[in-house]
């Protein structure tokens, strides 16, 4: 039986951490390839995958199990370094594409408990301590990729047959499937599984896993078991929806550095400041924020994570009203910050705090109260002015990353339609009619326009119906950061019987947003170039001027 709320406490939640801990911690990164030459050569850039990239047979890779033993390990430091960061849950690898258990299993000795010299069960410990602490866990399952029980699925083929081939069928029965009955079943109350690369799974194995799951009517998974089995939210890897998962709930995963597991060589750390804004970016368009920490063989996390995490926890010490709870920002793009919403509530989160200590808020509601929530004693003057209200602000921003403004409001927010609303569009080409070009005015995250198969290039013509004020566009696009993809755009509108170029500029893949001088016109054209495939684009928006 569906269990309507079983989502409340995740979707309040909105901040999650994600760690990626297994025996793949022990090379730390770095695997050394013995040439035939007596020569050998180092790669330091591996991390969770190292088995797979570097081709390791199975025998050798599980020396590493042998050589583990996370003696530091200190599952209520982990759960507090959570709690001080304000993640409110926790997802753990139980089992990674390497096939290696994170917990004692009966179903395979290839786990942390019989395989290691570490003799003890992490995420019993775990439990223990996100009990104790009032912090939900989950477990990352890796349903079909295991490289190291045979039968497992390969990622694209096995290197190590001998101890690899199998049937798929068999493994799921006897290893997979009995694993997540443990996990169900031996750690309490769990509140999220986490599947991942759902390769050759098909609708009857996924079955075999889902019917286990369906048992715990509380238990949340994500879209990631394949066989046509959608899951309780989407999950975006390494990069923020342009505009979102609007229908759908949805978490971001994403990493500290430039690495899920540890890899002790890759110093390229985001700062806290950028994180913060990712953080308030997603909950701004009404997704989580799952933030992955990759903790060393000894079972520590890496300290300047530790520090990051500290100070986005204080910063949502301060302002976790304006995160914890809220819906989507109830109004259009505002360039110089986000917008979040609780009810007759609305939080604006400032990143670029105005010099003149005026903020036009583009919403037309009667305000009846605005403050900072880092003083909310002092009420601020508003005055609605049109479509929107100015609000004077003190001339030094409270906080150097995203200061927060409350304005308490009546009536259900009033704003302008969206500038795209009732626009028409036509395209150079077109791949087919599923891939049409009114598509770039769906909000759904998978529907997408394409030029036809053959063009490196298309052009796009907009009709507004009336002249418009435009001072902005996001362009939302369907590839995924490590694919690389990037696509030459040039904006342009027609002033009179010519078209006049507003701006151009490179995007990276997976999306493009930028404010420019306002022009108001009814016609806007977007050329679009794509060096390697038939130009592309999820979702179109336009925005007003601030
Ligand atoms: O292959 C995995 C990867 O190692 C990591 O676990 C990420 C986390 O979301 N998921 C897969 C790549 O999509």
């Amino acid at each position: 039986m569906p269990n309507d709320h079983k989502m409340d406490w995740w979707k309040d939640a909105r901040f999650g951490m994600f760690i990626h801990w297994g025996i793949y911690s022990v090379p730390a990164g770095k695997y050394v390839f013995n040439l035939p030459n007596g020569q050998y050569k180092e790669d330091i850039t591996q991390g969770e995958w190292i088995m797979n990239r570097c081709k390791i047979p199975v025998a050798e890779y599980r020396k590493y199990a042998e050589r583990f033993n996370p003696i530091k390990f200190n599952a209520e430091e982990w759960v507090l370094s959570a709690k001080a960061a304000g993640q409110k849950y926790i997802v753990i690898t139980a089992k990674h594409h390497d096939g290696f258990a994170m917990f004692k299993s009966e179903t395979s000795n290839y786990n942390i408990y019989d395989a290691t010299p570490f003799k003890r069960d992490p995420l019993k410990e775990l439990a223990e301590a996100c009990r104790k602490y009032g912090i939900k866990l989950g477990f990352y399952y890796s349903q079909a990729q295991d490289w190291g029980h045979k039968g497992g699925a390969p990622n694209k083929y096995h290197w190590d047959k001998a101890a690899q081939d199998g049937s798929m069928d068999a493994y799921i029965d006897s290893i997979a499937a009995p694993q997540v009955k443990e996990l169900l079943t031996n750690y309490g109350d769990v509140a999220v599984l986490w599947w991942d690369t759902p390769k050759d799974m098909t609708p009857t194995l996924a079955q075999k896993l889902d019917s286990i799951t369906k048992l715990h009517p509380y238990l949340i998974t994500n879209n990631r078991l394949g066989g046509g089995i959608r899951g309780d939210l989407e999950t975006p890897e390494q990069y923020i929806p342009a505009a979102g998962y609007p229908g759908r709930n949805w978490e971001v995963c994403m990493t500290v550095n430039d690495h899920w597991g540890y890899n002790a060589y890759d110093d390229n750390w985001k700062s806290s400041k950028e994180l913060i804004r990712k953080l308030i970016d997603i909950a701004s368009k009404g997704g989580n924020f799952l933030l992955n920490v990759g903790p060393t063989a000894e079972g520590i996390i890496p300290p300047v994570c530790v520090n990051t995490l500290k100070e986005i926890g204080d910063w949502l010490k301060i302002n976790g009203e304006a995160i914890y709870g809220t819906t989507a920002n109830p109004f259009d793009y505002i360039s110089w910050g986000r917008a979040t919403r609780k009810g007759q509530k609305v939080f604006i989160h400032v990143f670029d705090w105005p010099k003149n200590g005026k903020l036009n808020v583009p919403f037309a509601n009667t305000v009846t109260k605005a403050y900072l929530l880092e003083d909310t004693a002092t009420m601020l003057p508003t005055k609605t002015i049109g479509t929107k209200v100015m609000v004077t602000v003190p001339k030094i921003a409270p906080d150097k990353v995203a200061s927060v403004l409350v304005l308490e409001f009546k009536g259900e927010p009033n704003i302008l339609p969206k500038l795209t609303e009732g626009a028409t569009a036509k395209a150079s080409s077109e791949l087919d009619t599923t891939h049409g070009v009114n598509k770039i005015f769906s909000t759904y995250p998978k529907d997408f326009y394409s030029a036809a198969k053959d063009q490196k290039e298309t052009t796009i013509e907009l009709n507004l119906g009336k002249p418009l004020a435009v001072a902005g566009i996001m362009l939302a696009e369907p590839w995924r950061t490590w694919e690389n993809k990037k696509q030459q755009f040039t904006l342009s509108y027609k002033d009179g019987n010519e078209w006049k170029k507003i701006t151009d500029g490179t995007t990276n893949g997976t999306g493009h947003t930028e404010m420019f001088k306002e022009v108001t016109t009814q016609w806007l054209r977007l050329q679009l170039t794509n060096d390697t495939d038939p130009p592309r684009l999820n979702q179109l928006l336009l925005y007003r001027p601030d």
